[in-house]
């Protein structure tokens, strides 16, 4: 069986922990949204590829959901007492070493879709990991602050400033012009269906849709997704600040109707969503409903075993 998943951070690396528990003889391609993607201190840090990688490879911090297990700050420490910031985007020691290797490799003229696959060759994460294009794309957020209309960087809008701003526009920057990277139209045309797991539909599924190719792509394909919101709340994050700022309402069925029946064919929901299953908005996609917390890998893989059942339903 050969799946493709569109992710982001971490609720698509806990997913995707549960689908390889739970189908472990698929193959599985995962196509990492690369708009979080931030420089500080000149170090190339890609967020949703790393959490994905030091997830499904065991050197994920669980607390955090993203960054190092048993991580420290040291370089981090020097680098403020030089008075050299971002101090407000918590790098560790242990991450670093990842950054400074990417580095290298871009440096050497490799793209980003070898770079990831050179660091995969350490994390053995069990899928293939490909970002969404090897060309730079950026989410911006544009922001109305007491010094006047600013457009930041997301990291800067969702770490530094918790997303507590309303956000006026998300925008991502150079994704028409860029390319999907090598690899990624193959695996959505080769595979068997697509899952969403649940991930920020705005700033990472949406991200990777924006580039041209994707979407089309995704939509010739049988694709179930899981809602990242339960209850009317984001499981984890902020999705809500991000729905807010394209005038998505916060709820399970508001986020399929988002995508539409042009591109979803099967949504899970939780069960305290189920009104989701016969909402007439929805005609035309598959609603089901299931307890979605991903409390532990077993939960996450019962979650991923659901959606990839529905999927082979819906197949076409
Ligand atoms: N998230 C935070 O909330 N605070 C941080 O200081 C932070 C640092 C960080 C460093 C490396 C990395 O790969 C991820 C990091 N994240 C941090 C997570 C990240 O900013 C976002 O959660 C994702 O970009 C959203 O998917």
């Amino acid at each position: 069986m050969r799946i493709t998943v569109l992710a982001g951070g971490v609720g698509a690396a806990r997913f995707l922990r549960g689908l390889r528990a739970a189908v472990p003889d698929a193959d599985v391609t995962v196509i990492g949204n690369t708009g979080d993607d931030f420089t500080p201190f000149g170090l190339p840090v890609c967020p949703d590829l790393d959490t994905v990688m030091y997830t499904l490879g065991g050197g994920i911090s669980e607390e955090q959901g993203w960054g190092r297990a048993g991580e420290s700050h040291a370089v981090l420490g020097e680098l403020a007492a030089y008075g050299a910031g971002p101090a407000w985007f918590g790098l560790g020691d242990l991450d670093i070493a990842t950054h400074i290797l990417r580095a290298r490799l871009l440096a050497e003229g490799l793209p980003l879709s070898a770079v990831t696959k050179r660091l995969c060759e350490r994390w053995q994460p069990g899928v293939t990991l490909l970002p969404m294009s090897d060309d730079p794309v950026r989410t911006h957020v544009t922001v109305q602050l007491d010094t006047g209309e600013q457009e930041l960087h997301f990291q800067e809008w969702w770490v530094r400033l918790h997303a507590a701003v309303p956000a006026r526009k998300i925008e991502a920057v150079g994704a028409a012009q860029a390319r999907p990277a090598p690899g990624v139209l193959e695996a959505l045309a080769d595979a068997d269906f697509v899952l969403f797991p649940p991930s920020n539909p705005v700033v990472s599924i949406g991200v990777i849709l924006a580039v041209p190719g994707i979407a089309k792509a995704v939509a010739a394909q049988t694709v179930v997704g899981v809602s990242p919101i339960i209850g009317g709340a984001p499981v984890r994050g902020m999705a809500d600040a991000c729905l807010a700022a394209i005038g998505v309402q916060t709820s399970a069925a508001a986020v399929a109707a988002h995508y539409g029946p042009g591109l979803l064919d099967g949504w899970l929901v939780d069960e305290q969503d189920k009104e989701a299953v016969d909402a007439p908005e929805l005609a035309g996609i598959e609603v089901r409903s299931r307890p979605l917390y991903m409390t532990d890998v077993a939960a996450s893989a019962e979650i991923a075993s659901a959606a990839v059942d529905l999927a082979l339903e819906l197949r076409r």
